[in-house]
């Protein structure tokens, strides 16, 4: 249903080959010549999956399920993990931004430096590729410079932008708000600052602008999406617990997943708390950004 990003991407094997070789490739060759499930055996698997950053509660229960039965054979541990992480992808929902008639509204955020305006530029400039209407609403009024980086973006994809430099940023998403009414625009890109002074004051600022889009234009709001690196491993799901609890996030989007080994957090995000990964930054260009499809996510991975 979303024409506009139905973009081939041809080149994930490559993407996550550093995450394949850590997630599947060293956990399979090390334990498919084994005669059985020892517990020497199963401890350097959890251990192999520990490091490839699929979070300690996933890595133990895969392998206690191999651990409490006898059909599963080391020789078939690569299919096993085929099922698993495809059964865990397709429970956490469907990876395709959601989309309506009418007003769509998306809110950006995640910690400093993730990528949530370069998402926001490259997202404005698919939604501009396909006909629609946007506009860019600068709700990183605290760091310096932020705003202009926006403006850039806006500028190179053709988007409009709301911005009020160091106004509170729930009035600057207000204003977008009236004015993607009055102008009918199809998209408002909301971006947020990374960085308070402490995470208390972030959180707090986040949810005050939520809740300016929950009174004006509740039903325009499509998605709540965290920013996370790929790189950042396991600490992205203690940002994912933070941000949800504030914000109640709908789905993430992977950045520089180019050249990461640790692109398991789409996994560990899947499982722990039931986010579908929608879309993956794979470079720093306007065209580096793909949507996340499972199903050749995890052919890529399992080659
Ligand atoms: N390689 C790579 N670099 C990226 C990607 N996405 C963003 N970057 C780079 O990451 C850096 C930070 O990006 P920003 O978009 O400014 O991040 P931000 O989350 O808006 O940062 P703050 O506003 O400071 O919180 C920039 O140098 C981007 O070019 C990606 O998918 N791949
Ligand atoms: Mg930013």
């Amino acid at each position: 249903m979303f024409g506009f990003f139905k973009d081939k991407f041809d080149n994930l094997k490559q993407t996550v080959s550093n995450t394949a070789q850590m997630l599947v490739g060293n956990v399979v060759s090390s334990v498919e010549n084994e005669e059985e499930f020892s517990e020497f055996v199963l401890d350097d698997m959890e251990d192999m999956l520990i490091s490839a950053d699929l979070g300690v509660n996933y890595a133990s229960e895969l392998v206690d399920k191999l651990r409490n039965q006898t059909k599963i054979k080391p020789a078939d541990v690569k299919k096993y993990l085929k099922e698993e992480f495809s059964k865990t992808l397709k429970e956490a929902g469907n990876n395709e931004l959601k989309v309506q008639d009418g007003l769509n509204i998306y809110f950006i955020c995640g910690v400093n430096g993730v990528g949530k305006t370069t998402l926001i530029g490259k997202l404005a400039s698919k939604f501009k590729n396909s006909g629609k209407k946007v506009l860019i609403a600068a709700g990183d009024t605290f760091r310096a410079a932020a705003e202009e980086q926006l403006d850039i973006w806006s500028k190179r994809a053709g988007a409009d932008i709301v911005r009020r430099d160091k106004a509170d940023p729930a009035s600057v998403v207000y204003e977008a708000i009236d004015k993607a009414k009055k102008e009918n625009y199809d998209i408002i890109l909301v971006d947020t600052a990374g960085r308070l002074q402490n995470k208390f004051n972030l959180m707090e600022e986040l949810k005050k602008i939520k809740s300016v889009i929950d009174k004006k234009a509740s039903d325009s709001l499509m998605e709540c999406i965290l920013v996370l690196d790929a790189n950042t491993g396991q600490n992205g799901l203690q940002q994912a617990k933070v941000f949800t609890e504030a914000v109640n996030l709908t789905s993430v989007a992977l950045t520089k997943l180019d050249g990461s080994a640790k692109g398991a957090i789409v996994l560990a995000i899947a499982k722990e708390m039931k986010l579908p990964v929608k879309l993956i930054g794979v470079g720093e260009k306007m065209e580096d950004l793909k949507t996340f499809d499972a199903e050749k996510f995890i052919e890529a991975i399992f080659e």
